[in-house]
């Protein structure tokens, strides 16, 4: 088995998730972090939510990187996130009430688009249509991802780095009003915005974000060379990303690992160790097809324990998430696409006390066994699970710290679970607090 943290100078992990999110990455990311000089964002926005446990104080972060629990962890937001840029400057002032020192250590890219209020109003508007239209919700967090994303694509989008030229600002802002405010007002059937409120206030966040701005992937490649340690901290999960996703039910971003060197702004070869970070059992928030779904409603099922020993539920939205069996066919299509170097399984614990345990294997689609995921999000919804059981184990793997303190059933299950999806368990998490993980040789 492969060792996760890395020691020697200049070493890079990727961490990213393999299933559809809330894998538990913000805490492997802050454990990482005491051999890293270097946290980076590099997709998604603050429709992530990254929960830490440190000394049982918890605390979530969306769009700040993970490192910045750790004093003197340099902390940087690459290019492919999207900013909105109030909610950035509530992160900061947040961390400061409790102590943390951010502003001298956070680093944010020139080049991220910015997530207006009109992303956001276009975001929530379209979610309200698609459901009273019958189309069916994608689920997003509604926070304007989506269409930030759209306007980056289309070669339109406002800039972190147009903050510092009001009038050039002032001219985007327009027209992207202009655009936007013709929707709202139109097909969507919501409130038109004003110019002046939003001016005014990306001016008076600006002053306070200015500071901060940096050539990113130059300071990355200049900090590697030195001999920092980075890790790059993907958000959202594999079966979210937009092209390899259970699309449309996905975000507007790619969260594979590929995505840490085009959305930081380095070369492929700065990535070194891609940490996969699989939930023992499996969880997504939001619509779309999940075939190990399990109904959660009914005390004393698998679906209500997971989801309230689990304690499943939205960091950002507060939404129940969906739960169901791990699928070691879904994870199989995720480590091919990551690249996976080793894993780290998370919230083991939670499996504690279950009587059996199912692991689906493969499907079953249109007569036909197939073992990997397919790509298509309808055929997806078609495919019936082929269940693998294995029998739970007695006592509690809560807190544990070293693998051979695991009840056997639970180091059969897991070892099992390597062979099946083709990648060496690294590390495995055994609660939230940094100290409950065990780690691999
Ligand atoms: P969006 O808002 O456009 O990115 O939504 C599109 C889909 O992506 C899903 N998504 C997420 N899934 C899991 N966790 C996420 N972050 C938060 C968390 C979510 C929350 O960590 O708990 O608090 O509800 C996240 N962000 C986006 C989303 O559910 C849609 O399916
Ligand atoms: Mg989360």
């Amino acid at each position: 088995m492969q060792q996760a943290k890395t020691a020697s100078p200049g070493r890079n992990v990727v961490v990213v998730g393999t299933q559809w999110g809330d894998e538990g990455k913000g805490k492997v990311v802050d454990w990482l972090t005491d051999h890293a000089q270097g946290v980076v964002r590099f997709q998604g926005g603050h429709n992530a939510g990254h929960t830490l446990v440190i000394k049982g104080v918890k605390t979530a972060l969306q769009l700040i990187p993970s490192g910045i629990m750790r004093e003197g962890v340099a902390c940087y937001i690459g290019n492919g996130v999207v900013v909105d840029p109030t909610h950035l400057l509530g992160e900061i002032e947040r961390l400061e009430q409790i102590g943390v020192e951010v502003r001298s250590r956070l680093f944010l890219s020139e080049s991220c688009p910015l997530i207006m209020p009109f992303h956001v109003a276009v975001d929530r508007a379209r979610e309200a249509l698609r459901e009273t239209s019958g189309a069916g919700k994608i689920g997003t967090t509604g926070k304007g991802i989506g269409p930030a994303y759209e306007d980056k694509v289309a070669r339109r989008a406002l800039r972190v780095q147009d903050l510092k030229h009001p009038e050039r600002f002032a001219r985007k802002l327009r027209d992207l009003l202009d655009l936007h405010n013709d929707a709202l007002g139109g097909r969507l059937k919501a409130e038109a915005l004003a110019f002046e409120p939003i001016f005014e206030h990306a001016m008076q966040v600006a002053g306070q974000l200015l500071p901060m701005l940096a050539d990113v992937g130059y300071r990355l490649h200049t900090a590697h060379q030195a001999g920092a340690n980075l890790l790059f901290e993907g958000a959202q999960g594999t079966l979210l990303d937009i092209d390899h996703g259970t699309y449309p039910y996905v975000t507007s971003s790619n969260c594979v690992a590929g995505n840490a060197a085009a959305g930081a702004g380095v070369g492929p070869d700065l990535l070194h160790y891609v940490l996969g970070i699989t939930k023992a059992y499996t969880t997504r928030v939001g619509s779309g097809p999940f075939p190990t779904e399990l109904p959660m409603d009914e005390p004393g099922t698998v679906g209500h324990h997971l989801s309230t020993v689990g304690q499943e539920r939205g960091t950002v939205t507060g939404r129940p998430r969906r739960c169901g069996w791990l699928d070691a066919a879904l994870l199989k299509r995720s480590m091919i696409i990551n690249g996976v170097s080793g894993l780290c399984i998370t919230k083991l614990d939670v499996l504690d006390g279950l009587r059996e345990i199912q692991v689906c294997v493969g499907y079953e689609l249109d007569g036909r066994r197939i073992d990997i995921l397919p790509l298509d999000a309808d055929e997806i919804a078609a495919c019936r699970p082929v269940y693998e059981s294995f029998p739970g184990w007695e006592g509690s793997t809560a807190g544990l710290t070293r693998w051979d303190d695991l009840p056997t059933n639970a180091r059969r299950y897991l070892e099992r679970v390597q062979a099946w999806i083709g990648a060496p368990i690294a590390m495995v998490s055994t609660g939230p607090d940094r100290e409950h993980t065990i780690v691999l040789r």
